[in-house]
Parts: C-alpha cells; sequence; structure tokens
C-alpha cells in the first residue's frame, strides 16, 4: 500500500515536471486566485517572425525566449519591455485604431513574482483567448488551446520561480477555414486575451472539478460526482449545504472520483425566487465554496417544464459585445448593464450568442434568475467532414460544459445555428449531441435551425435535427430578409416534431434616432412594425415555448458597411451601442408584460 502511494506520488512529480494542461479547473471563484489582469507588454506579429525563422521553420528562439542583448554587440530583433501594451482582459481591436481590422498574431508578455508555499501547486487560467493560443512560462512552453471562447489552464508548480517570471503567449486570431467558427461569421472577429487570467493556487491533491445537480426529471435528487486530482486518490468528500442541513459523505474510487447521490429538501430556484445555496465540497485534503441553484427543466409534449411547471421563455439574444464601450464584453458590471436590460424589457430568458460567453454572465444570470440558452460557434458552414473540426468542436463543446454545468441559470445547450442540411452535418450534429447529453444529462439540447417553405406561405420545421433536439430552435427574418413585415399576417407554421419551439431569431435593423415612416428600412419606425406583425404571428403558433428576438443591443460585423447606417454594426439591437431603446423595444416589452400575465 505505501509502495503504491510512493509510486503514485512520483508519477505526480515525474508528470509535473513538464509542465501539462490539466483538466479544467472547475469554479475558480472558490479557490484563492492571483490576478494577472492588467498592462502586458505586446508585439504585433503579423508576419508571425517570433514563431518562424525565415525558412518558416518554427525557430526555438523565438519571442517567447524574452531575450535580451547580453552586451551590445548582440542583435536581437525585438524588445517586449520597450514595445506596446495592452490591457487584460481586452480585444486588440478596440485599444487601438492600428488593430482595428487586425487579423493575426500578438505576442503578449507578463512579468510576475511568487513566493511558492511547500505542498501548494500553480496553475494559470486563461478566461479565454481569440482564437489560438501559444503559451509560455520562463521560455518554456506550457500548451496551446484553441478556440476563442472557453476557458483552459496548464500547470505551472515546476516552473515557476520565486522573482522574475515571464509568461508569454502568442494570440492568434487569423480566420481559418476548418476552424470553429469559420471564415464567415456575422460578428467581428474581436482578437486576443479577451477574458481575465489568474494564477490558481491547490493543494497537492485538490478538487478538480463537480458536478451537483438535480437529477434530471428530479425536484430532490441531487446526483452528481466529484473529481479529485493529485496523488492521494483514496480520501472522503463531504458535501455541505448547510442552509438545507445537507451534509453528506462519499468515498473515491482508485481513480480519484466519487459519485455523489442525495436527497434533500431544497428551495427551488427559478426566475421569480433564483434561490442560491452556499455549497462546499470538502476532501481530506481541500475545500471548495460554490453558490449553486437547484431546479428541474424538462419537457412534456410540447411543453418546457421548470420545476415541473409548464414555462414560456421571454428571452432575448445577446452577443458579447461592450455596452457603451463597444469591444469584447469581459467584466461583471458588462454583464449586469446587458442582462439588467434583459429584466428591464421582462426577459426570464437570453439566448447567448453565438460562442460560450464570459462566466460573469453565467454567474449574473444564476443571481438574477435568468434562464440561459448557451451555445458553440458552430456557425453556418463549417466543416463537416473533418474530423479535426470536429474534435474542435467536441472540445469546445466539453468547455463550454465544464465550466457552467453547475449553474442552475443554464437550462440549454445548443449545439449549432443555421446549418444547411446535409448527411454530413447530421452526423457531426449528432455526434455533439451524444457527447452533450454524457457529459450532462440534465440539460436540454438545442439547435437553432433554418426554417423551411413547404408552400408560399407555410412552414414546416421538418429539419432531420429535430428529431434529435429537446427543444426545436427555429430562425426567421420574416418582414426583413423574407419579405416585408405584413408577410407575416399570413404565415403558417408546422412541425414534424411534438416539441416545443424556441423562435430563436428574428427582428430587422434600426439605426437608433433615424425616423421615418413604416416603409422606410432602417427607421426605428420599420423596425417596430415588423416587430408588431412578428408578435402577432407568434401568437398563432400553438407549439410556441419560447422567443428571443434578434438582438438585445446593436453588435460589431465586418459584414455591415453601408455607410451613415451601419457603419460596421448590426443594427438589429432593441438597443443601440450606446445604450438608447428603440422604439421596437417598448413593442416587444408590452408583449412580455402582457405574457407574463397570461403566461407566467
Ligand atoms: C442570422 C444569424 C445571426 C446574424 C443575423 C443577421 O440568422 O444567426 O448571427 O447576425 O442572422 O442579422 O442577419
Amino acid at each position: 500500500m505505501k509502495l503504491l502511494a510512493l509510486f503514485a506520488a512520483l508519477f505526480v512529480l515525474v508528470s509535473a515536471a513538464h509542465a501539462q494542461q490539466v483538466a479544467l479547473i472547475a469554479n475558480t471563484d472558490g479557490r484563492k486566485t492571483v490576478s494577472l489582469d492588467g498592462q502586458w507588454q505586446t508585439i504585433v506579429d503579423p508576419y508571425e517572425s517570433g514563431y518562424y525563422d525565415y525558412r518558416y521553420q518554427p525557430d526555438p528562439n523565438g519571442y517567447f525566449k524574452n531575450a535580451k542583448p547580453k552586451t551590445k554587440s548582440d542583435l536581437i530583433e525585438y524588445d517586449f519591455d520597450s514595445s506596446n501594451s495592452l490591457k487584460v482582459p481586452g480585444d486588440w481591436n478596440t485599444q487601438s485604431d492600428q488593430l482595428f481590422f487586425y487579423e493575426g498574431s500578438v505576442w503578449y508578455k507578463k512579468s510576475f513574482d511568487y513566493q511558492r508555499r511547500p505542498n501548494v501547486r500553480l496553475f494559470v487560467y486563461f478566461g479565454a483567448a481569440n482564437y489560438f493560443a501559444d503559451v509560455y512560462l520562463n521560455g518554456e512552453k506550457l500548451g496551446q488551446h484553441e478556440g476563442g471562447f472557453t476557458p483552459f489552464n496548464f500547470e505551472i508548480t515546476n516552473l515557476v520561480r520565486d522573482t522574475g517570471n515571464f509568461l508569454i503567449v502568442k494570440v492568434d486570431n487569423k480566420r481559418r477555414r476548418d476552424a470553429v467558427p469559420t471564415l464567415m461569421t456575422d460578428w467581428w472577429n474581436y482578437g486576443g486575451l479577451t477574458r481575465d487570467v489568474k494564477l490558481i493556487e491547490t493543494p497537492a491533491t485538490f478538487v478538480n472539478d463537480y458536478f451537483i445537480q438535480l437529477q434530471q426529471g428530479s425536484r430532490d435528487r441531487v446526483v452528481g460526482w466529484v473529481k479529485l486530482n493529485g496523488a492521494q486518490f483514496s480520501q472522503r468528500i463531504i458535501v455541505r449545504i448547510p442552509e438545507a442541513g445537507v451534509a453528506k459523505a462519499f468515498e473515491t474510487d482508485a481513480s480519484g472520483t466519487a459519485l455523489v447521490d442525495f436527497t434533500a429538501d431544497l428551495k427551488l430556484w427559478s426566475p421569480e425566487s433564483p434561490k442560491l445555496y452556499d455549497v462546499t465540497i470538502e476532501s481530506e485534503t481541500d475545500q471548495v465554496r460554490d453558490q449553486i441553484g437547484f431546479r428541474s427543466i424538462e419537457t412534456r409534449g410540447t411543453d418546457i417544464l421548470l420545476n415541473g411547471r409548464p414555462i414560456f421563455l421571454r428571452g432575448v439574444c445577446i452577443h458579447e459585445e461592450a455596452p457603451f464601450r463597444g469591444g469584447r464584453a469581459y467584466s461583471r458590471e458588462d454583464a449586469q448593464t446587458l442582462l439588467g436590460w434583459a429584466k428591464e424589457l421582462g426577459a426570464n430568458f437570453v439566448r447567448l450568442a453565438h460562442y460560450p460567453h464570459n462566466e460573469h454572465m453565467i454567474r449574473e444570470a444564476d443571481r438574477l434568475g435568468i434562464m440561459v440558452w448557451s451555445e458553440i460557434p458552430v456557425y453556418w458552414t463549417i466543416q463537416w467532414e473533418n474530423p479535426a473540426t470536429l474534435e474542435n468542436a467536441r472540445n469546445q463543446l466539453s468547455e463550454m460544459i465544464a465550466r457552467d454545468k453547475n449553474r442552475a441559470a443554464v437550462v440549454i445547450w445548443s449545439m449549432a445555428n443555421e446549418t444547411p442540411l446535409s448527411e454530413a452535418r447530421l452526423s457531426f450534429l449528432r455526434n455533439l449531441f451524444g457527447y452533450a447529453r454524457t457529459l450532462d444529462p440534465t440539460r436540454l439540447i438545442s439547435a437553432a435551425m433554418e426554417r423551411h417553405y413547404v408552400n408560399a406561405m407555410t412552414q414546416l420545421i421538418d429539419d432531420p435535427l429535430g428529431e434529435y433536439l429537446d427543444v426545436l430552435g427555429c430562425n426567421e427574418y420574416v418582414g426583413w430578409y423574407d419579405g416585408l413585415p405584413d408577410k407575416a399576417d399570413r404565415l403558417e407554421w408546422r412541425t414534424k416534431y411534438q416539441k416545443p419551439l424556441i423562435m430563436s431569431e428574428f427582428g430587422g435593423d434600426a439605426l437608433f434616432g433615424n425616423h421615418g415612416d413604416a416603409s422606410a428600412r432602417w427607421t426605428e419606425e420599420y423596425q417596430e412594425n415588423l416587430y408588431r406583425h412578428q408578435i402577432a404571428m407568434l401568437k398563432r403558433i400553438p407549439f410556441l415555448r419560447g422567443t428571443a428576438p434578434w438582438i438585445l443591443m446593436d453588435f460589431r460585423s465586418p459584414r455591415r458597411q453601408l455607410p451613415k447606417i451601419q457603419d460596421y454594426w448590426n443594427r438589429k439591437g432593441l438597443i443601440s451601442n450606446k445604450g438608447e431603446k428603440k422604439k421596437a423595444f417598448y413593442v416587444m416589452q408590452r408583449y412580455y408584460s402582457d405574457l407574463q400575465k397570461t403566461r407566467p
């Protein structure tokens, strides 16, 4: 037994000697962290000459070495310390006019000191880097990460020094045909270290991850797991919810995993009463604190049931665009502003489009009682037949779920947006559905599908994806890309599937302050009129259980170029990027206020 423990300890030491990407540390809020936010020295490197030599071969003496001339005759053609700096978190596009349209590589460097204490392990955690990150500490490569909207971490226990550490990240946001998303999107490709960066301290064996949620369909049985990382795999785990009188002990198995299963009398989380409990997960060597809400979400026929009761999702779509200042949103204040507006609209639900948003959004939604649809950027026409593209999408899916699976607010994981019908696409997405269900059997699965006309005035939801979804999502732009607003009055909706439908997008552009009559495009009056006709149509769809108009606030898009109207902004917001409410906002607000009275 002792020998085994010794081997295990040796194994950890040996593997920790090499920097490694470890499973995502869920809930960094509940741990001791050191923020690395602030100014980072940066080098803009359009030709990646800090990475490749002139034969386009990886250069062992790239910029990650942070070299300095030792004598005055040394030739070194870069210098972080006399280069410009950029703020982290933040996209580079909105921090420098020169970088506004830039798509390529930027090197980031942060220096720090850190006194490591015995038996403490250290990790560096990135909230997100868009899109591809190569990460180095003190000249050694820690690893790389692909995907612009999900977190990742590396262990640096054995590389960190007391003083003079330099963490260097090459962030590359070049679009690629085989990436997720692919070349074509309708949002700005903001590059950089767009979310918080931090150091996380843990004990030698620590609670790496856990899943503590009500079992699917149950309102009093909590089923999940706790996973340890480290040498001491056999431990007693205690899950405590003091306010509910819960203190339950479980044993981990040989792999460090404990299955959690208990019943409790819990006040359930809902938009009216977003109850969060203080929860602690204790092992013999570690303790993590979290705030967790408990609620059930399921479907029955065409109904969505929250805590067993039918509910209508009064939603709105949101991009991760910062209110007022523009650029990527990243802070708790940004989240409070955006979700505050959603509340004002009368929403109990948001669709966070088109990629996982920063963690503040989800945590705020948890506190405010706003249900969340969260999605991965499997958007439009990605490479369905490319196994590496599928692997990438699966990885982004797993990182999204890893971070947010304990948030009651999240009720739907969505796999895709407006993807064109084909066998290859169906098999790709079925793979993702299956994977999502193994990672999290408790949430509903959806996707925003396109609509199909069966005759001039009838839309049938018959996308073969529908068979695999719990909730049907459908984007339609009747009155904008599809006819004029009054076309909605004559449309009928049918479905092949006895499942609830969320109208996951509809709307049209209006420039705030641009007035005219209701037939003039880009005016607030046109948009207002479009919403009136839309709402009348929506009311006639018997299997409709939710709506998410496109979109809460104007957002930047390189595809939107009409001078004086768009100027690189998609103007479908109900609110302008400066926070001004357009007329359509009030039409939607009225609809939601009526709905609240009739279909709570
Ligand atoms: C869509 C897309 C969304 C676009 C929107 C538009 O269908 O899902 O990403 O921004 O239409 O404004 O055209």
